[in-house]
């Protein structure tokens, strides 16, 4: 039988960097599309530049376009995206472009020139807004953001397209996935390096925004497997992936503490609290800089259909995934 060839765009963030370390193993042959910068952007995948069946392709979502037609691959996996929410509220239009009409050009051209290709949408919980938790596939959808809205369109584009055309064409429904490769702008990683400069003694405390949001936080190396074997099930469908537990914003800043030693305690309300160490040193203040004009606050997957059609669970808990992140990041700095 011959290789699969996988084609993933977003192959430089941090779902990119896994999926195609789990493709290669499986034995495909994967072609990356990394958007081209004049600084490099490149340190996610760089280990696997060596490696005869990783091609690096560099370009925008237009490139996706024509590398669908030229390489007509088995499998898309469209993960590009501008993914952060709050920048959404400050560039809108180049939000819905790049991750809802850029998709609806891609499967245009899968439609034209090989159906068969099937096609992977890294959709995301930001759909369900302000939906009370736990939010399922039958949870409607309220999106709190021109990120969310863009994906909804992303969405809904997939849905149609696989019920009019007969695409074989999914939505992962993704709730927030993190790791040591985790973007420096989301709240995890700052957290996790904020902790880490504290403890190197180059800072004192970090400033964060609304404290109370809650996340159902997984690791990006469990939910790349699950985008897999979603592609692999016998049909086309939607799915909630999420380990079913969630915890403040707060919780994640005292896990990320307890691991250099120190136990923080909240006290005050709303812009005045703060974060004590058990020396009354402040470590933690709030600055109304990281807040959103709109806010989504409590997110609690449940992936039921997953576990039960896939047979997916997570491998990682909350603390596991806190422990590698702090370890990563206590890390001796190069240089
Ligand atoms: P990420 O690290 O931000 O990766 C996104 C990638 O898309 C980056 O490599 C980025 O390139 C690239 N990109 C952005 N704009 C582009 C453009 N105009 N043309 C080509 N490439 C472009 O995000 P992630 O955490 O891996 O997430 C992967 C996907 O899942 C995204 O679509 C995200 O919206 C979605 N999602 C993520 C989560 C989560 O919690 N991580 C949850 C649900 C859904 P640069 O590096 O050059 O910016
Ligand atoms: O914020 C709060 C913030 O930016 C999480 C993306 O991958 O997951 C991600 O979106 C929460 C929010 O992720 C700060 O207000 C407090 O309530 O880490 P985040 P997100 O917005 O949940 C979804 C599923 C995606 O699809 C997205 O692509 O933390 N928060 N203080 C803060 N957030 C940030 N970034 N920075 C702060 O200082």
């Amino acid at each position: 039988m011959s290789r699969k060839i996988a084609l993933i765009t977003g192959a430089g963030g941090q779902d990119g960097s896994y999926l195609s370390e789990l493709l290669l193993a499986k034995d495909y042959i994967v072609h990356g599309l990394l958007r081209h910068c004049s600084v490099s952007n490149n340190e996610r995948v760089c280990h696997l530049e060596g490696n005869p069946n990783f091609h690096v392709h560099y370009g925008d979502m237009t490139q996706a376009i024509s590398l669908i037609t030229e390489l007509k691959p088995d499998e898309v996996y469209n993960l590009a995206a501008q993914s952060f929410v709050k920048v959404s509220f400050d560039i809108p239009v180049y939000t819905c472009d790049v991750n809802g009409i850029a998709v609806l050009k891609m499967l245009e051209t899968i439609k034209h020139t090989n159906p068969k290709t099937k096609f992977y949408q890294a959709s995301t919980s930001e759909l369900f807004g302000d939906t009370p938790a736990p939010q399922s596939e039958e949870s409607p959808f309220r999106p709190r953001s021109p990120y969310a809205i863009s994906k909804l369109l992303a969405y809904w584009l997939v849905t149609n397209y696989r019920e009019a055309y007969n695409l074989f064409a999914v939505n992962g429904i993704l709730f927030n996935h993190e790791s040591p490769r985790r973007g420096e702008c989301f709240v995890t990683k700052k957290i996790c390096r904020g902790v880490a400069d504290i403890d190197r003694g180059t800072i004192n405390h970090i400033e964060l925004g609304n404290l109370n949001s809650k996340r159902d936080w997984g690791h990006a190396r469990d939910y790349v497997e699950c985008m897999w074997r979603m592609m692999q099930h016998s049909v086309p469908d939607d799915f909630v992936i999420s380990t079913g537990c969630s915890y403040t914003v707060r919780q994640f800043v005292v896990e990320a503490f307890s691991k250099i030693g120190m136990s923080i305690s909240f006290q005050g309300q709303g812009l005045e609290e703060v974060g004590y160490d058990q020396d009354g040193i402040i470590r933690v203040k709030i600055n109304p800089i990281f807040f959103r004009p709109t806010e989504v606050e409590d997110l609690q997957g449940d992936s039921s259909k997953a576990r039960c059609l896939l047979n997916w669970k997570p491998k990682n808990t909350f603390q596991d995934l806190v422990e590698e992140m702090m370890t990563v990041e206590l890390m001796p700095l190069a240089g």
